[in-house]
């Protein structure tokens, strides 16, 4: 299975290409608008996200909501396109001008990718903007619903944004809390303080991280493999979340703190009930062990930087004078966390969609159950 996706943040529209569905998956176009939705959210958004309605529009590979097997092609709708049609326009006749940036932003691709590609910055921030998120959640929803077919769930929350952690003890009553909180947190109080620290960051002119945590529940063992480098799913997992914008940590299980500890305290002993087969008695490796999935839960953390546009700018140089001038501001969120963990979501259910159409042949979903649960059998009976 692969995607490609295109577009630029302020172009007409967002495309995505899916090619190596199985045939016969239903898929749910409300499902998708609605995790585009709550990627639209969050207490730190912006002024874009007034503007924006994403939807997705199916144009290809699917008929009467069921996956034929040929590519799928998607589509979403930029709103703001329409403020932008002079500056953005693929036409000869284009608006070079009223919209240049000439002093990038330190933290963003802005000047890097200026030098690199020989372009003004203005090229580079259309495409390297978090914009593109939306159509990776639009991709990644498929991949989760195919997940979901074959009992495979996914779920997230957010440990902490910038200095304050909220309270976490995994409990059914805090997922619930999760579900309908704003910061996607499970403690009503710690929110208080999440919303406070907000008001004060955008009173300074301050952007804001965060930690966030997913969780794979129901895997079967044996998804990745150790033979090979590039077959490991913790390195897939961990390049496809350091690939979303912002993201520049990830930890499985215990991760960096597993490093400060005995090997006696670390490692998950092993128990097994008949008729059930193997499982861990803890699950500090976070369901990944020599690039396999053990069948507990993978259990993954990324570290989000703060967004690099600051009202209150930091120095950066003109490059056109090459003077020390204060960064550019581009209308930007003072915090993303909350809709980062969306797009998270939906990038992990990819790669572990990836992972089961790897180890299973699936040219129709028929097949793809059929094989998954003879595994899950196979598994069970040794
Ligand atoms: C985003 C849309 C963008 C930004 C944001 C994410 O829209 P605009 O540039 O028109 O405000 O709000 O991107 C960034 C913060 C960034 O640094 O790239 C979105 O749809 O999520």
């Amino acid at each position: 299975m692969r995607y490609l996706t295109a577009g630029e943040s302020h172009g007409p529209k967002l495309t995505g290409i899916v090619e190596g569905l199985p045939a016969g998956l239903t898929i749910s176009k409300p499902e998708i608008d609605q995790a585009l939705q709550e990627r639209q959210k969050g207490p730190g958004r912006g002024g874009r996200m007034k503007i924006e309605q994403d939807q997705v529009l199916i144009t290809a590979g699917v008929r009467g909501e069921l996956t034929t097997g040929a590519p799928v092609a998607l589509e979403v709708i930029n709103r703001d396109w329409a403020n932008w049609e002079k500056v953005m326009t693929p036409e000869k006749e284009v608006d070079w001008e009223s919209k240049k940036v000439i002093a990038p932003r330190p933290g963003h691709a802005d000047l890097t990718g200026s030098l690199k590609y020989h372009t003004e910055i203005r090229n580079v921030l259309e495409r390297a903007s978090a914009r593109e998120t939306a159509m990776r959640v639009a991709v990644g929803n498929i991949a989760r619903q195919l997940l979901k077919n074959l009992g495979i769930q996914i779920r997230g929350h957010v440990v902490a944004v910038g200095a304050v952690k909220p309270q976490w003890g995994n409990t059914d009553q805090e997922w619930e809390r999760v579900a309908v909180s704003e910061w996607k947190v499970g403690d009503q109080e710690g929110e208080k303080r999440l919303f406070e620290q907000l008001e004060e960051a955008k009173r300074s002119g301050e952007s804001l991280g965060g930690i966030l945590e997913i969780q794979v529940l129901n895997l079967p063992a044996g998804l990745g493999s150790y033979v090979q480098w590039d077959r490991k799913l913790d390195g897939k997992l961990a390049q496809a979340v350091l690939s979303v914008q912002a993201m520049k940590g990830v930890a499985f299980g215990l991760g960096f703190e597993a490093a400060q500890r005995f090997g006696s305290e670390v490692h998950d002993p092993i128990a097994y009930n008949a008729g059930e087969g193997y499982r861990r008695i803890s699950n500090n490796a976070g369901g990944i062990e020599g690039g396999m999935t053990n069948g507990e839960p993978v259990v993954l953390q990324a570290a989000m930087k703060p967004i690099p546009t600051l009202y209150h700018p930091l120095q950066t140089i003109n490059m056109e004078t090459k003077e020390e001038v204060k960064a550019s501001i581009e209308r930007s969120d003072v915090c993303a966390v909350p809709a980062a963990l969306v797009v998270l979501e939906n990038v992990v259910a990819w790669e572990i969609a990836q992972a089961v159409l790897e180890k299973f042949p699936g040219d129709t979903m028929q097949e793809l159950k059929r094989v998954v649960d003879d595994y899950r059998e196979y598994l069970k009976s040794q």
